[in-house]
């Protein structure tokens, strides 16, 4: 007995020292985040705002000759977009000061090219200024885009304009108190105005602006910015303005490679999950498809479901969203966005309205020196310091998290404690249900956020096994939700003659409108292909039939059906392919032009019938690697295919990052015969494609 008492006690005394000795945290591993990037991360979610001369000009990218006497807002009201942006949850505002026109949202000492030029405020305003007081009242942070590229400057592609440039950054680094991100584009060189030499200049980006410096003088002058996009930066662009990150996301790039020019942007999606350094993904995205404000977008802000899947897929994929709130000429945050925005809002409150996981048993197969301050329980205490970690060199272990009843489950979300590295390579999970274990998910990388769609299963236990990791396991947070239904709105397509097809998942009922009131399950019951060759407004929901629950409207206008229109001829291509540019599907594609048939190619087209147009656009090819895309047109009308008139001519702008339908309107004028005219391609190709032609009619 005596025995026995001895060695408990002597266990009693050894048990914590020992504990204590052994259990240490575990080594960081591999690159790691500074503190800058970690409250970055953090954020999450902020607003950019374009706002400039281009919203006046209707134009995506200045030249650089508009006068800085357009950019005159009636009712410019920077506290309304801080409300905006603060209602919905986002942690700060990053406003273009400076486009690729040259024009400077502030009265910078270095040019006239700025708002002290403009009727705004006589001259006296200031809108950096006035948007950072705005941020301070709103409790957001303030984050400022300076274009590199100035299709303005004479000096533009000399080392004059390097020192304008940085002038400029030290202007706005140190004068309106703390910037959390500058953002410095991509697109650099190219043709513009340059103080009237109208020419094209091309720059070597890597070498032209002397990042190395550039950034010196950034951590000199504001060592708490994170800088952003080229250069050795500590945050990159995804690879895509979609604002869709790759499913498998490290935080991790090779960013030598990149500034030696050997890292192709499509990399940047998904990261190097062998990059040296620590340069996490931000995911940029307009609510419309323009990132200027253009009316004719009015209509066509991004549906709740494109909103919601864009959520999941840069924020729910280890990835910051910056979402783009296009001001309008009034100078405010337009009321569709707005109301779009909330919905959103509204729609991920309530996917994570009730968390499951913290009220379960937690245990797992290995727990790091069997200690307390590592065990399981740990992803599930709110607490984003505590983590569940594995002993060294354990890079596979399973958590379970072990219900009282059978628990509905569609939503599960992860972290890792990314202080010490970005570590799993990849996990899956296993729902118990009906007492079998069931894989719902198969996965690769975590990061700092990781949020998973799965079908709706009732389970009695989760299982999460982490299959491969680059060391032990170290994640802080694992969360599930039962999110309500979402029904997807339903798809609406209309053939060259009229043809309408409505589509949505089979367990959905659609009823739609064509007299442009809102559709409810009372409107017409969609049962297959109807013929509407008329202009015509269709707008359509889909319904569960079992839940009883509604898609959000969708809207598609039309003008009169294509059914009359011919392709007259072409200057080059395959002219039996030709009427895919008519077919009334941007899917399929036409391609002209190719070396023989150097650029400008033409294509005419007649709607065989006079209509009244104020516009017309190109949707450029939609599916594939080289889009063969068209930067620089002009576009015909004519009543008898004899006397033509230039409606239209100029760029699309901004089509190789964001190849979206390209709308320019003008005067509206009656018409029948159609002629574009592809002058250039984009890159150094001479075949250009078309997905489809369109007109605007009123
Ligand atoms: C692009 C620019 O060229 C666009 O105009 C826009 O500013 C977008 C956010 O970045 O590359």
């Amino acid at each position: 007995m005596k025995k026995i008492f001895l060695i408990l006690s002597f266990f009693c005394l050894i048990a914590p020292i020992n504990s204590q000795e052994i259990v240490k945290a575990p080594e960081p591993f591999g690159p790691l985040p500074t503190q800058k990037q970690l409250d970055w991360h953090e954020m999450e979610f902020y607003a950019f705002v374009h706002f400039s001369l281009n919203t006046f000009t209707n134009k995506e990218w200045g030249y650089g000759d508009e006068s800085p006497q357009l950019f005159n807002p009636t009712n410019l009201d920077v506290r309304q977009w801080a409300r905006v942006v603060k209602a919905a949850g986002m942690k700060g505002i990053i406003l273009v000061a400076k486009h690729h026109d040259g024009f400077c949202l502030w009265p910078s000492a270095y040019t006239e090219r700025s708002v002290k030029n403009s009727p705004w405020q006589n001259g006296q305003g200031d809108l950096v200024k006035e948007l950072a007081a705005a941020c301070k009242e709103y409790d957001l942070k303030l984050g400022l885009y300076l274009s590199p590229w100035d299709r303005n400057r004479a000096d533009y592609g000399k080392p004059e304009y390097v020192t304008y440039f940085r002038n400029q950054l030290k202007e706005l680094l140190t004068n309106y108190g703390d910037v959390f991100e500058m953002w410095f584009d991509g697109a650099n060189g190219g043709d513009g105005y340059y103080g009237g030499a109208n020419e094209t200049r091309k720059i070597n980006t890597l070498e032209y602006y002397n990042w190395d410096e550039t950034y010196k003088l950034i951590y000199k002058t504001a060592p708490k910015t994170l800088v952003w996009g080229v250069g050795p930066s500590e945050a990159r662009w995804i690879g895509n303005e979609e604002g869709r990150a790759g499913k498998t996301n490290w935080s991790l790039l090779r960013q030598k490679d990149e500034l030696a020019g050997k890292v192709h942007y499509t990399e940047f999606t998904s990261g190097h999950e062998d990059g040296e350094k620590w340069v996490p993904g931000e995911a940029d995205v307009s609510i419309r498809p323009g990132w200027f404000y253009h009316s004719v977008e009015d209509d066509k802000v991004r549906p709740l479901d494109e909103m919601v899947d864009i959520y999941y897929e840069s924020i729910g994929r280890n990835a910051t969203l910056l979402l783009n709130l296009p001001v309008d000429r009034r100078g405010l945050v337009h009321e569709n966005d707005e109301a779009r925005l909330k919905e959103l809002v509204a729609t991920i409150k309530e996917d994570f309205k009730t968390e499951l996981l913290a009220g379960s048993k937690i245990t797992s197969d290995n727990t790091r020196g069997n200690s307390n301050e590592f065990a399981s329980k740990n992803v599930a205490d709110g607490n984003k310091d505590t983590y569940w970690s594995t002993d060294d060199n354990v890079k596979k272990a399973s958590i379970v998290f072990e219900f009282d009843q059978p628990t509905a489950i569609n939503r599960i979300l992860l972290q890792e404690y990314i202080k010490l590295g970005q570590r799993i390579k990849a996990f899956n999970i296993e729902a118990k249900v009906d007492g079998n274990w069931k894989t719902v998910a198969n996965e690769t990388t975590i990061g700092y956020k990781r949020i998973l769609r799965i079908e709706r299963v009732t389970a009695s236990a989760l299982k999460i096994n982490i299959t491969d990791s680059k060391a032990s396991i170290v994640i802080s947070n694992i969360q599930a939700y039962n999110a309500p239904t979402f029904v997807r709105t339903p798809e609406i397509q209309r053939d060259k003659n009229g043809n309408v097809t409505l589509k949505t998942e089979a367990e959905n009922n659609i009823y739609y409108t064509v007299d442009g009131s809102a559709p409810s399950a009372k409107s017409t019951l969609y049962k297959g292909v109807f013929k509407y060759n008329k202009a015509v407004q269709i707008k359509a929901i889909a319904i569960n039939k079992e839940e009883n629950i509604s898609s959000a409207v969708i809207t598609a206008k039309y003008g009169v059906s294509k059914e009359k229109w011919k392709i007259v001829s072409a200057s080059s291509g395959d002219m039996k392919l030709v009427n895919r540019i008519i077919d009334g599907n941007p899917a399929t594609d036409w391609g002209f032009g190719g070396e023989t048939n150097k650029l400008p190619q033409e294509v005419l087209i007649d709607m065989g019938a006079i209509l009244k147009i104020n516009g017309f656009t190109y949707v450029p090819q939609q599916v594939g690697n080289n889009l063969n895309l068209i930067s620089k047109y002009e576009f015909y009308t004519s009543l008898d295919n004899i006397k033509w008139i230039l409606q239209s001519e100029g760029e699309f702008s901004n089509i190789k990052n964001n190849p979206i339908e390209q709308v320019k309107t003008f005067a509206e004028t009656k018409a029948r015969y159609l002629r574009f005219v592809a002058k250039s391609a984009e890159g150094k190709g001479q075949t250009v494609s078309i997905g489809e032609i369109n007109v605007v009619e009123k």
